[in-house]
C-alpha cells in the first residue's frame, strides 16, 4: 500500500575512500584510525550492545532526561520540522514525540540506506498525521540540499542526540553547527544531546566495560579492515585501552600493540613497535560553559538547558543568536520569568533557565 505521508531521498553519498584514509592514518607519527569506521554490520550490533550495558550511563540518562520533558513548548508559530541527524532508528524521535508537541514533518538523516528507510517507512505508518522524508545523505551534502522545498511553512528543529557532537574534533563541531544555523535560519532551533564532565570514576567503566564489549567495538575496526581491505592484523596481539585526556576533557580510545609487529594492507608493510598505539576515537565531555562557547562561535545560544540529577549528560535547546535574543537576555537580567525560556533553575529538577 501506498503510504500517501512517506518519501525518500536518496542523494547517495559517495563511497568514502576506506582504504585510502585508512593508509593515511596508519602513516602519521601518532597512528589514528576514523571512529566513523566502527560501524558496520557488527560494530552496530555492538554498540547497540553498549547502549545497554550497566556501565554505559549515557543511553539511559539522556532517555530519562527525556521521559521528564512532559511537555516542551517551543515557541514557534508553525508546526515542527523535525530534521534527526543519525536518524537511521526512529527509537530516540518516538521518545520525543511524547514531549514535543505539534511535529508536522520528520526528516531523518543517515547514510546507513537500508535502515533509514525502512525505519523511516514504519513510522509513516504509524503515524498517519506525520509527514516522513527519509534523506540518505552525508553531513557535508546537507548544506547544498533544498531545505525549503520540504520544510516552507514549518519551523525547523535540528535534533542531534547521543552526543555524537563529542566524537567529532572541536573545529568539525563548529563547522556542523555553524552549517546548521543556515539550515534552521533565524527562527530554527537545535535539541543537541550532550555528554558533561564527570567524575572518572564513572567515565572510565563506561569506555572500559566489564564484559569487554567496548573491546571488541574497538578491536572490530581491525577485523573489519582485514575483511574489507585484506590486511592481516592479529587481532590477538591488540589491546583495547581507554586514557583520559584531562587538558581537553575527552575520553580516548587507543588499540595497543602486544608486540613489536609487521603488518600487511594493500602492498604497505606497516610496522609497530611494542606499546605503540592506534588512537581510534575521542569522545569529548562538555560543560555548560563550553557548549555556550561552542554555541556562541556557530550564531546559536543556550535557550533551555535539561540535565538528570546527577550532570551526567545535558539535553540544551540552541536558538539562533537574533537582536530579539539579545534583547531578551538583557531583559531577563531583570528577570521576566513569566517566558517559558526564562525559567529559574530551581523551578524543576531537570530544567534551568537559559540566559540567566
Ligand atoms: C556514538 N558515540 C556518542 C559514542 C560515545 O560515547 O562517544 C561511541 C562510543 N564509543 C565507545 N563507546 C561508545
Amino acid at each position: 500500500m501506498t503510504l500517501l505521508n512517506f518519501q525518500t531521498v536518496d542523494l547517495a553519498p559517495a563511497a568514502q575512500d576506506f582504504l585510502g584514509e585508512v593508509l593515511q592514518g596508519l602513516s602519521q607519527p601518532v597512528k589514528t584510525l576514523a571512529p566513523k569506521y566502527f560501524y558496520d554490520d557488527h560494530g552496530m550490533e555492538l554498540f547497540e550492545k553498549i547502549c545497554e550495558l550497566p556501565e554505559y550511563y549515557v543511553t539511559r540518562t539522556e532517555l530519562s532526561i527525556m521521559d521528564e520533558l512532559s511537555s516542551l513548548a517551543l515557541p514557534a508559530s508553525n508546526q515542527l520540522a523535525v530534521i534527526e541527524l543519525g536518524g537511521a532508528s526512529s527509537f530516540k524521535f518516538r521518545r520525543l514525540q511524547r514531549s514535543l508537541s505539534d511535529i508536522g514533518m520528520y526528516i531523518p538523516v543517515d547514510i546507513c540506506r537500508q535502515a533509514l528507510f525502512q525505519e523511516a517507512q514504519k513510522l509513516a505508518r504509524d503515524c498517519p498525521d506525520l509527514k516522513v522524508m527519509a534523506l540518505c545523505a552525508d553531513y557535508q551534502q546537507l548544506e547544498s540540499f533544498p531545505w525549503e522545498t520540504y520544510t516552507a511553512g514549518f519551523t525547523p528543529v535540528v535534533y542531534f542526540p547521543g552526543s555524537t557532537i563529542g566524537n567529532l574534533t572541536p573545529s568539525e563541531a563548529k563547522s556542523l553547527l555553524t552549517m546548521l544555523r543556515r539550515i534552521v535560519g533565524p527562527n530554527g532551533y537545535i535539541l543537541l544531546g550532550c555528554d558533561l564532565v564527570k567524575p572518572l570514576s564513572a567515565l572510565i567503566p563506561a569506555y572500559d566495560d566489564a564484559q569487554g564489549v567496548t573491546a571488541e567495538f574497538n578491536l572490530n575496526l581491525l577485523r573489519r579492515i582485514n575483511r574489507e581491505l585484506g590486511a592481516n592484523f592479529d587481532l590477538a596481539q591488540f589491546r583495547h585501552e581507554i586514557r583520559y585526556n584531562t587538558a581537553e576533557n575527552k575520553i580516548e580510545m587507543h588499540l595497543v600493540s602486544l608486540a613489536s609487529q609487521t603488518v600487511h594492507l594493500a602492498g604497505t608493510t606497516l610496522q609497530f613497535a611494542k606499546g605503540e598505539s592506534i588512537h581510534t576515537e575521542d569522545s569529548r565531555k562538555f560543560t555548560r560553559r563550553s557548549i555556550e562557547n561552542l554555541a556562541a562561535e556557530s550564531g546559536f545560544c543556550i535557550d533551555q538547558w535539561w540535565t538528570d540529577s546527577r550532570d551526567y549528560f545535558a539535553i540544551t535547546l540552541l536558538g539562533s543568536v537574533t537582536s530579539a535574543n539579545i534583547l531578551s537576555m538583557r531583559a531577563n537580567q531583570s528577570a521576566d520569568l513569566s517566558h517559558p525560556f526564562l525559567r529559574r533553575a530551581d523551578q524543576s529538577p531537570t530544567s534551568s533557565a537559559a540566559r540567566g
